[in-house]
Order: structure tokens, then C-alpha cells, then sequence
């Protein structure tokens, strides 16, 4: 039994440095120390068939045969594990000589290239940039803008109200334009007042070619003694000659706002088709492009203003454009809903 003893370890001391995978290795462990028939497996089972003076001398040189070869079996694992690591090390290392792989640019979308222009055109005129919530609460977006609740007006403004639907006793809503920046604003700040007020807003309405439910609207408010409709024309013929380079027509048509009187819409002649007629006018050869007018005197009692120029109150203009269609005309865009529909082939040509 010895010798078998002496036998096993030769030959395992020089198989198990030399399994050069982790397979032959699993094989080789089998074949001296397998549970079933491993060489010194079977030596220990056999152990009780000896001679108690033989057993106990076998069994020590046995168990110690076993605890070595653990250990071999152990430290080949580690070496071809190391083994691995270099030969990753290899196939992974850096060839700094190599030209690098070019990482590709991504711009900013339409909307805020024409937003960015539109806010230049504004802040020359001396205009400065305003900010408001797009979550708005019932009394911003309706009630002080003299539309109160159940007033017909109400019926132009499709409206996401919000779940719960009062917080702190309000009804909270997606704002569905941006006129309630006006009242934060005048509510915070004294005349004069020139602002624009960007942002997104939303309506529960169908879609079509020049409607979405979420789109943008640049609000723009002028508050001073002795403003005119006047100076509303002059201050939007020189933004649609600024930002079309001169060559767009508009109209201005009478319209109904409950926060401006007498109240008005800018229309623009279509770029897409020349006024001739298409889709994206429905026909018209006209856009709507904003809402406008001047700001109505129960708006001005509503944020503590005098509304009488007569005892040297204020007056101003307000108006509410679409910076959806606005960017259709810039880059005669046929579809409003492409501006979200985060199409890289749409996206990539501007
Ligand atoms: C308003 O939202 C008023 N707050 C505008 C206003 C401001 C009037 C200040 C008076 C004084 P209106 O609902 O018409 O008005 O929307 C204004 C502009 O937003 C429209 O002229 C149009 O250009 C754009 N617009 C309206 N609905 C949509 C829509 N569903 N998708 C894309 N653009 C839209």
C-alpha cells in the first residue's frame, strides 16, 4: 500500500504542475481524489480491510498524501488563473499609436436653436427673459386672467387637471399657456415691465399637422404709462423681419381673450406653401402664430396695478406666440408632432 502511496505522488507531482488547463486539472483531481474511483480515494476506503498495525501507518501516510495534494491542486489553480489575467492583460492593452475612434456630436434641437434666436431678437429690444411653473394651480391659469370658473372662455383651453385635485384648497393643472407668467411676474415686480416668458405648455386636444398636445409658447408682456396697440405692431413687425430676414407678411385679425381688450391674432403668411394653401395651413395660406392684445384693466386690479392712465395708471400689451410653428415656418417643417417624435432622421438635419 505504501508504494501505491509513493506511486500516486510521483506521478501527481508531475501531472498537476503541468495542466495547462483548468480541464485537464478537473481531470486530473478526478482520477487521484474522485469520489467514486480516485486512486487515493480507493487506498482510503480499503483502509479498514488492513491489519490494524498496517492501517494506522497507511491511513497517516495516506491523509498526508491527500493534504498535499489539495495543496498542489490549489496553487495550479491559482497560477492558471493568473495565467488568464495575463493573457487578458495582453489582448486588451492599449495602443495609444492608434487613431482614436471619433465620437459623434449631437446638436440642439430645432425648438431651442429658434428659441435661442427668438430671446436674442427680444433681449436687443430690451426685453429680459421670465420663467414660470409648467404644474400651475387654477387661479394663475384661469381665474386671475378674468376667465373665472364656469365662464364660456374656459371651453378654448382643453386642460390635464391633476390628481389630487385639490392641494392646499387648489386645483392644480398642465398649464395650458403661458399668460400666467404675466400675474407672477407684475405680482412680484412694478412697471415698467418688458418681458418674454418661454416654456411648455399642454392642452387635451386632437392632433393634426399644426396641433400638439404638448407644445411650446413664448409669452411677451410690455407694461409702461401711455403703451398702444402701436407699439405691439412695432415691436412684432420688427421681430418677424428680424427672425424671417424681412420677407414674411402678417395680418393682425380681431380676436376674443378674456385678459386683453380689445384682443387680437397675428397671423403669418405660410412659408411652406407661399400662402397658396397646404396642410400645414389647412389651406388657408395663413398660420396662426400668436394670441395678443392689451392687457385688460381687471387683470392689472388683480396684481394691484392702477389700471386708469388718467390718474397715472398703466397700460400695456401681451401676447402669446407658438414657438411650434414658428420653427415649422423657419425650417418649413410639414408636421408639428415631429418636433417630439424623437426621429434621428428628422432631427439630424437641422
Ligand atoms: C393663448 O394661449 C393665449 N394665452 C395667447 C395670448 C397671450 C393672448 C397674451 C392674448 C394675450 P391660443 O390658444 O390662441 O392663445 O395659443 C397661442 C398660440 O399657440 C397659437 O397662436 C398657436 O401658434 C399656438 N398653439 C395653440 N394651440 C396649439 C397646439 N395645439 N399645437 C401647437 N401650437 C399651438
Amino acid at each position: 500500500m505504501l508504494d501505491e502511496l509513493n506511486r500516486i505522488r510521483k506521478s501527481a507531482s508531475l501531472e498537476i504542475p503541468a495542466a495547462h488547463s483548468s480541464e485537464r486539472l478537473e481531470a486530473l483531481r478526478i482520477q487521484f481524489l474522485g469520489r467514486e474511483q480516485g486512486a487515493l480515494t480507493l487506498i482510503l476506503r480499503g483502509l479498514k480491510d488492513l491489519p490494524e498495525s498496517e492501517r494506522k501507518k497507511v491511513g497517516a501516510a495516506a491523509n498526508r498524501l491527500r493534504t498535499d495534494l489539495e495543496i498542489l491542486f490549489a496553487h495550479q489553480r491559482e497560477t492558471l488563473k493568473k495565467g488568464a489575467g495575463t493573457s487578458r492583460l495582453l489582448s486588451e492593452r492599449l495602443d495609444v499609436t492608434r487613431p482614436g475612434i471619433r465620437v459623434r456630436r449631437g446638436h440642439l434641437h430645432p425648438i431651442t436653436q429658434v428659441l435661442r434666436k427668438i430671446e436674442n431678437i427680444f433681449l436687443r429690444m430690451g426685453f429680459t427673459v421670465a420663467e414660470g411653473p409648467e404644474i400651475e394651480t387654477e387661479y394663475y391659469n384661469f381665474d386671475a386672467l378674468n376667465i373665472p370658473d364656469n365662464h364660456p372662455a374656459r371651453d378654448m383651453w382643453d386642460t390635464f387637471w391633476l390628481k389630487p385635485e385639490r392641494v392646499k384648497s387648489e386645483r392644480l393643472l398642465l398649464r395650458t399657456h403661458t399668460s400666467p407668467v404675466q400675474i407672477r411676474y407684475m405680482e412680484k415686480n412694478a412697471p415698467p415691465i418688458r418681458i418674454i416668458s418661454p416654456g411648455v405648455v399642454y392642452r387635451y386636444e386632437a392632433t393634426d399637422a399644426s396641433h400638439d398636445i404638448e407644445f411650446w409658447q413664448i409669452e411677451g408682456l410690455m407694461v409702461d404709462r401711455h403703451i398702444s396697440v402701436g407699439n405691439f405692431k412695432a415691436v412684432i413687425s420688427r421681430f418677424f423681419s428680424d427672425l424671417f430676414g424681412g420677407k414674411v407678411e402678417i395680418r393682425l385679425r380681431p380676436a376674443y381673450f378674456p385678459f386683453v381688450e380689445p384682443g387680437f391674432e397675428v397671423d403669418v403668411m405660410c412659408l411652406q406653401c407661399r400662402g397658396q394653401g397646404c396642410s400645414v395651413c389647412s389651406k388657408t395660406g395663413w398660420l396662426e402664430m400668436m394670441g395678443a392684445g392689451m392687457v385688460h384693466p381687471s387683470v392689472f386690479k388683480a396684481v394691484g396695478y392702477n389700471p386708469n392712465p388718467t390718474t397715472g395708471g398703466v397700460q400695456g400689451f401681451a401676447f402669446g406666440m407658438g414657438l411650434d410653428r414658428l420653427v415649422m415656418m423657419n425650417y418649413k417643417i410639414p408636421d408639428v408632432r415631429l418636433m417630439r417624435g424623437g426621429d434621428l432622421r428628422f432631427l439630424k438635419q437641422f
